[in-house]
């Protein structure tokens, strides 16, 4: 393999806790373009955006340099995954067609330069509350998503965001327990899939490289609120690594 392969997750750009939302998206855009010569894949592993919504003419405001930089890198004929998060779930055609990027909804297991991979948003993986797969259904469902573009936009899109920031400060920031249905699935799972050499998650917002076997590791990638880390996969190993713009 001649370029590394690159992880990343959690942007939640648009958020509206971040104190300085013009930065976070600035940052993101810096590191896209430091890696755009030297990049064969990049995968983007949900929750990219904090909302998004495509109705069937228009789209939410913003992210028109970050928009414009995953374009751009399309172009230079980098391939790019978005996996759908919790949060960016409501990715339609729009994205895909616009942007270059293809949209994964789920669990791919695909081989990468002779390694196996393991690749999702991870929000589903493992035993979780009732109450989370609830909603998590709701939000999938196509009539609910029907009723909801039905509503005015400016009804739904500050809900959306006070649903977000809610769930964010309810977020349990112990990484061990937050791990557990993780680390407890890949466990299981490895058990039968010898195969797979590194399973790639985003969501927990904690960094973790984790041996699951003599020759398995759990990865999950952080988050660009506050940690701005990332992994690098160039054909033989995975190393995760933290990104410090030029401006810091
Ligand atoms: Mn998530």
């Amino acid at each position: 393999m001649n370029k590394p392969v690159y992880f990343l997750s959690d942007f939640h750009l648009g958020a509206r806790y971040f104190s300085n939302p013009k930065e976070a998206e600035r940052r993101v855009v810096s590191f896209l373009d430091s890696i755009k010569h030297n990049a064969s894949e990049i995968y983007l592993m949900g929750d990219i955006l904090d909302y998004w919504y495509e109705y069937k003419c228009v789209v939410p405001k913003g992210h028109t340099r970050f928009f414009g930089k995953i374009a751009e890198l399309s172009d230079l004929g980098i391939k790019i995954y978005w996996f759908i998060g919790n949060h960016d779930i409501w990715i339609y055609d729009y994205l895909p067609e616009e942007l270059g990027i293809t949209v994964i909804d789920g669990i791919q297991i695909k081989e990468i330069s002779g390694k196996t991979f393991f690749l999702n948003h991870g929000d589903a993986i493992g035993r979780r509350k009732v109450s989370f797969r609830f909603i998590r259904s709701l939000f999938r469902n196509k009539a609910c998503q029907f009723l909801y573009s039905m509503l005015p936009s400016c009804l739904t899109i500050p809900f959306a965001h006070k649903w977000s920031s809610h769930s964010r400060a309810s977020e349990n920031s112990n990484s061990a327990e937050c791990l557990r249905p993780i680390s407890d699935f890949v466990k299981e799972y490895s058990a039968s899939h010898p195969e797979v050499d590194f399973y790639i998650f985003g969501h927990l917002h904690i960094v973790a490289d984790e041996a699951v076997t003599d020759n398995a590791r759990c990865i999950i990638l952080g988050d660009w609120i506050d940690k701005f880390s990332y992994a690098v996969y160039d054909g033989k190993d995975i190393s995760i690594q933290y990104y410090k713009s030029p401006t810091q």
